[in-house]
């Protein structure tokens, strides 16, 4: 990436908690595209904290409108600059995991389907932070959440993350991958080519959150690195229905590993018959380590 121009299109300033996942992946989707860029965000903390009137953060044009529809609001603005006969514009959407897995689900699943030009990024940080951390259709088997909340009868959620990639794929969009902000060059790398793909795109960027996972905000890429060295967050690009370019783990880590370093997952350490739960979470980073091929 020596060739790129050292912008950053993320002014400082803003208001994200420190250590936050979801600003230090703004920075890396935003330095390939470059200026010639318009941002569509839905609501959420990115939107949040970038945008307090009259303190944008935005280096470049940036709309927002609601929770539920970044897929039709960014359908609308490529619209718009066809008929202006703009051609070179990159058009991106950063949406978090409620306004994409959730609540805007069939704005995206519209986006894909019209095959409109652009590319849709989910920052995944696995709950509704802004609102104060209630459980998403990402969040993982096990989390404690203030909707999920953890006790003598809960261990947390009781459902399983919702393989998004899987049913954008199944729309045949143009480009399917994950990434993870505690790989940079893989991330923006797979932002550039989504970019120069014409059609519909979607990449979904692990962006840990040290408020609602809880664990120290120095501790964000090595939280984000576990979740890939232990098989639980895959990172892969799609081809023809296939994961490929996997990242692969020199080291497999146990996932007692992740859930230790988090206060989402405690108590799953303080009783006995929590093992279980353990072991199915580690059943789950197994078949996609076979699976993935990781
Ligand atoms: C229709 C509607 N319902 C609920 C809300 C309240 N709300 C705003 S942001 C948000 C959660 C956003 O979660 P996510 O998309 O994961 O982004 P994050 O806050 O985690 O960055 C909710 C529930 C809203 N703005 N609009
Ligand atoms: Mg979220």
């Amino acid at each position: 990436m020596a060739s790129q121009e050292r912008i950053n299109l993320l002014a400082p300033g803003h208001r994200a908690c420190p250590g936050c996942g979801a600003a230090v992946a703004l920075r890396q989707i935003l330095r390939p595209l470059g200026r010639n860029t318009i941002a569509v965000s839905a609501t959420g903390c990115v939107e949040t904290f970038t945008s307090p009137y009259d303190q944008s953060s935005w280096e470049v044009p940036w709309m927002h409108s609601l929770f539920e529809n970044s897929g039709a609001v960014a359908s609308g603005v490529r619209a718009a600059l066809d008929v202006q006969g703009e051609k070179d514009v990159n058009l991106v959407v950063i949406s978090g995991d409620g306004g994409t897995f959730d609540i805007g689900m069939g704005a995206l699943s519209g986006m894909l389907e019209r095959k409109d030009n652009v590319t849709y990024i989910c920052y995944d940080n696995e709950a509704y932070m802004n609102t104060g951390v209630q459980r998403s259709g990402s969040t993982p088997h096990a989390a404690a959440t203030t909707t999920t909340p953890s006790g003598k009868k809960s261990y947390g959620k009781i459902e399983y993350k919702k393989d998004v990639p899987g049913i954008v794929w199944a729309h045949d969009a143009e480009y399917v991958a994950t990434a993870s902000i505690a790989y940079p060059q893989d991330l923006m790398r797979k932002v550039k080519k989504a970019n120069e793909i014409y059609g519909p795109k979607y990449i979904q960027v692990h962006t840990p959150c040290c408020i609602g996972w809880g664990f120290d905000a120095s501790k964000t890429i090595q939280v984000g690195k576990l979740a890939v060295e232990t098989g639980l967050v895959p990172i892969y690009e799609m081809e023809k229905g296939q994961p490929v370019k996997v990242k692969k783990a020199a080291e497999k880590k146990p996932i007692e590993e992740y859930l230790k370093v988090q206060s989402r997952f405690k108590h799953l350490f303080k009783e006995q018959e929590r093992d279980e739960v353990i072991k199915e979470l580690q059943a789950i980073c197994n078949a996609n380590i076979e699976h993935f091929g990781i």
